[in-house]
């Protein structure tokens, strides 16, 4: 049973009542979760006014991971490197839009976190004012900043994502199952929507570019034909944002596949930032999310940028995934 949402319980007042049960709390992550609600105001904001203020289309650069860069892209960027550039206890940043982690050294307060994001997931999305959203995952800063970053998804402090849709919201994870936030416009404030959300152990949703199926791993093809012929029938959903899929499949169950192709043996989707904070996400709410090998959230990285193939849902449907890599 999900429980019952009460009236409005603003993201900060929830992150403090949280911190309030856990007595060695120091109030250090709150500080940094209400600056990821700031930053989902401020994109939200960007993402209404941007075919109205030209801000679509491309930059003319190509980023680390070899993709055009879109206006929108370095505007989602920047507005998280100034939110945390700031933020005392936030040592470093890392960004799907920047080829190294960026260090902050300027405050004299001991560092406690890093920041790992994708500031605009779905950019394919910004041109035709479709669904985007914003992955964020949040390490403790152990030792060096790439030592911190290095390490397996089950590290995670917390992890989330914001999704610029019919509404803006935010959904996040410290440990302690996932709660999902949205953004009260007339107030400016993101208000709890759902305390405790859990994942369907079996899901109606299929999401993934069918257009690749010929390129696909085998695994994959063999577990899509199945589906085909399951006597339950399925949804095909695909918007191009993995936030919104994903989203879809918390409330409704099913599963999301990005499967390695002929073009891309390793996948496309990146690790750190976004592959196991949503793991996190799914985890936490009852799901799963597999290389279709291997437990994502197990993965131990070796670079930042790493991609992996990947798979995220309901149990049910990722059991039967990885059983067609087992064969
Ligand atoms: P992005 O962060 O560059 O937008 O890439 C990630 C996105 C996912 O959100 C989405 O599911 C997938 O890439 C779409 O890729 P494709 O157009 O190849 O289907
Ligand atoms: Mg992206």
């Amino acid at each position: 049973m999900q429980e019952k949402k009460p009236q409005h319980l603003t993201l900060n007042r929830f992150l403090v009542q949280r911190q309030l049960k856990h007595p060695e709390a120091t109030g250090e992550l709150t500080a940094v979760m209400d600056q990821i609600g700031k930053v989902g105001k401020i994109i939200s904001n960007y993402m209404r006014r941007a075919a109205l203020e030209g801000l679509t289309g491309l930059t003319g650069a190509v980023n680390v991971q070899g993709e055009k860069v879109k206006k929108l892209d370095e505007i989602g960027n920047s507005v998280f490197v100034e939110a945390f550039e700031y933020v005392d206890m936030v040592g470093a940043i890392v960004s799907e839009e920047m080829d190294r982690p960026l260090v902050i050294s300027s405050a004299n307060r001991k560092k406690k976190y890093v920041v790992l994001v994708d500031p605009i997931d779905g950019s394919s999305n910004l041109d035709v004012d479709c669904v985007v959203g914003s992955i964020f995952s949040i390490r403790n800063l152990k030792g060096s900043v790439e030592e911190s970053i290095l390490r397996k998804g089950t590290d995670q402090v917390a992890a989330g994502y914001l999704m610029y849709g019919t509404s803006t919201l935010l959904v996040y994870s410290a440990g302690d199952g996932v709660h999902i936030f949205v953004l009260d416009g007339q107030i400016g404030e993101f208000v709890l929507e759902h305390e405790n959300i859990r994942m369907p152990e079996r899901g109606k949703i299929v999401s993934s570019n069918f257009g690749n199926y010929r390129k696909w791993a085998q695994p994959a093809r063999e577990f899509a034909d199945s589906l085909a012929s399951e006597r339950e029938e399925y949804a095909l959903r695909y918007s191009g944002a993995l936030v919104a899929d994903l989203h879809q499949i918390l409330h409704l169950g099913g599963i999301y596949f990005y499967p390695e192709d002929a073009k891309r043996p390793e996948g496309k989707l990146r690790l750190l930032y976004e592959c196991a904070p949503l793991a996190m996400i799914a985890e936490q709410a009852g799901g799963a999310a597999t290389t279709g090998r291997a437990r994502v959230m197990d993965i131990h990285p070796e670079k930042v940028h790493q991609r992996v193939p990947y798979a995220i849902g309901s149990r049910y449907e990722i059991r039967r995934y990885e059983e067609f890599y087992r064969k």
